[in-house]
C-alpha cells in the first residue's frame, strides 16, 4: 500500500487553518524560528526494519495483523512512515533477517519510494539453522578461532551486502559476554574482540564508517565484552578513522548521564550514531520520549552544542529509532518516536546558547536552569508540523494513519498472521 499526496493533502483541509492562525502568533515568539523549522523540515531518521512488526518479550509475542512478510513489504511501511511524517527516508537492515536475493531490485524499489540505506547491522548474536558453529560462548571474543572466523565472515558479508545496496556504515552490537565470573578470560576477550573488528574494519571501503555499539548486561548478566562507551571509545581507536562510538540510549546503568557522554565523545570526534527508545529500567525500548523526555531533550542541547562547536570535526551521527513494540501498532509507535525526537530537537535549538554562556561563565545557576527549562516548555507542535508541511508530510500523522484505516489496508493485503524473520 502506498500513500498518496492528494490523501495526505485531504488529512490537512481540517487543520491548516488553525495551524497558520499558530505559526503566525508562534513567529512573534522567536527570533530563530525560520532557522528551526528549516533544521527540523531537513532532518530525518533511519528506521531499523525490525521495528516494523511486533516485537517480543522472553515470555511471548503477539503479533499485529498485516506485519510486513519480506523486506520489499518492511520498505512500504518505511516509506508510509516517511510519507506521513516526511522524516523518515532511511532504512536499517538487519543481516541475515533482511537478506536479499537481488539487491538491485530492492535497491530500485528503496530509490521509487525516496528512501535509502542507513546503517547495515550483523547478527552474532543468535544461531541460523545454516550456521556451521554456535555463537553460545561468543562470536567476535570466542576462544575457538573458527568461531571467530565465521562471525568475522558474516559481518564482511554484511559489508558486501551493504555496498550493494548503497550503504555506507556498519553497526556491530556483540552479544559476547559471561553470565559466571570465572567463564570468560576479560583481558582474552577483549583482545579476541579487537583483533576480530580489525579484520572486518580492513573490508570496510573507504567511505565507509563503522559503529560500535556498547551495552552493559543482557543478554549476558556478569559480564559484556563492550560493556561501555569506554570500551567501545578504545577499541574504535585502536581501529581507526572509520571507527566510531554508537550510543544507544537504553543502554546504560539507571540514571547514567547519557548527556554528559554525548557531550564527550562529539568533543572527541567520535560520536558516529545513535539509536533512540526510552527506558525506566533498562534496555525497555519504549517508544522515544515517553518516560524520559527531559533527558532528550538534555541530549539534543549536547548535539546542537556539539556541533556548532564542532572542533574535532565530528560527522553528522547516523540517527535511528532502536524500539521495540509489544503493545502499539509499530508504525503508530515509530511515528509517535519520530515526533518525540523532532520535539526535543526542536526545544534544544530554542535554547539561547548565548544567553546560557553567559550565564555558565558567570556562575549564575539559576539563569542558567532558566534557559534551559524556557526552552523546554516551549510547545513546539507547530513548528513540527510547519516542517512537515514543507515536505508534503501530515499535519497531524498519527490522526492521518487513523483516518486512511492504514491497518486494516494493510491486513486486506497480507493478511492476520504475516510475520517477517526476525520480528
Ligand atoms: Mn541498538
Amino acid at each position: 500500500m502506498r500513500i498518496s499526496k492528494e490523501q495526505i493533502k485531504e488529512s490537512n483541509n481540517g487543520l491548516l487553518e488553525t495551524h497558520k492562525e499558530d505559526l503566525a502568533q508562534l513567529c512573534k515568539k522567536h527570533k530563530n524560528l525560520e532557522q528551526v523549522i528549516d533544521v527540523i523540515a531537513k532532518y530525518n531518521i533511519a528506521i531499523p526494519s525490525w521495528a516494523l512488526g511486533a516485537g517480543g518479550t522472553r515470555f511471548g509475542r503477539f503479533g499485529f495483523g498485516g506485519e510486513p512478510g519480506n523486506l520489499e513489504q518492511k520498505l512500504d511501511d518505511v516509506a508510509i512512515i516517511n510519507d506521513l511524517t516526511g522524516s523518515a527516508n532511511a532504512v536499517s537492515l538487519h543481516i541475515p533477517w533482511d537478506i536479499s536475493e537481488d539487491a538491485s531490485v530492492i535497491k530500485a524499489k528503496a530509490d521509487l519510494l525516496g528512501l535509502n540505506f542507513d546503517a547495515m547491522n550483523s547478527n552474532t548474536f543468535q544461531d541460523q539453522k545454516e550456521q556451521e558453529y554456535s555463537y553460545k560462548f561468543g562470536s567476535l571474543c570466542h576462544t575457538d578461532k573458527t568461531v571467530r572466523d565465521q562471525a568475522v565472515a558474516h559481518n564482511i558479508e554484511v559489508i558486501d551486502q551493504g555496498i550493494a545496496l548503497g550503504s555506507k556504515s556498519l553497526t556491530v552490537w556483540l552479544a559476547d559476554g559471561s553470565n559466571f565470573p570465572g567463564q570468560l578470560n576479560f583481558r582474552r576477550a577483549f583482545e579476541n574482540t579487537l583483533s576480530s573488528l580489525k579484520e572486518i574494519y580492513d573490508h570496510l571501503p573507504d567511505d565507509w564508517k563503522m559503529f560500535i555499539e556498547y551495552k552493559p548486561y543482557e543478554p549476558n548478566f556478569y559480564s559484556m565484552v563492550i560493556q561501555d562507551w569506554g570500551t567501545s571509545h578504545m577499541l574504535a581507536k585502536d581501529l581507526g578513522g572509520k571507527a566510531y562510538t554508537l550510543v544507544d540510549l537504553g543502554h546504560h546503568l539507571p540514571n547514567t548521564n547519557i548527556e554528559q557522554i554525548v557531550s564527550t565523545l562529539i568533543t572527541r570526534g567520535m560520536l558516529g550514531g545513535f539509536h533512540f527508545n526510552d527506558s525506566k529500567y533498562g534496555d525497555d525500548d519504549l517508544s522515544v520520549g515517553v518516560i524520559k523526555p527531559y533527558q532528550l531533550f538534555l541530549i539534543f542541547n549536547e548535539l546542537v552544542y556539539g556541533f556548532e562547536n564542532n572542533k574535532a570535526n565530528n560527522p553528522v551521527p547516523a540517527w535511528m529509532i532502536d524500539a521495540s513494540h509489544n503493545l502499539k501498532d509499530p508504525l503508530e509507535d515509530l511515528i509517535q518516536s519520530v515526533d518525540a525526537i523532532e520535539t526535543a530537537y526542536a526545544k534544544a535549538l530554542l535554547i539561547d546558547q548565548k544567553a546560557l554562556e553567559e550565564a555558565q561563565l558567570a556562575n549564575d545557576v539559576v539563569a542558567a536552569q532558566r534557559i534551559l527549562q524556557d526552552a523546554f516548555q516551549s510547545d513546539v507542535k507547530t513548528i513540527l508540523a510547519e516542517a512537515r508541511l514543507r515536505n508534503a508530510a501530515a499535519i497531524d500523522p498519527v490522526q492521518a494513519y487513523r483516518k486512511m484505516d492504514v491497518r486494516n489496508e494493510l491486513i486486506k493485503e497480507r493478511g492476520m498472521h504475516n510475520a517477517a524473520t526476525g520480528l
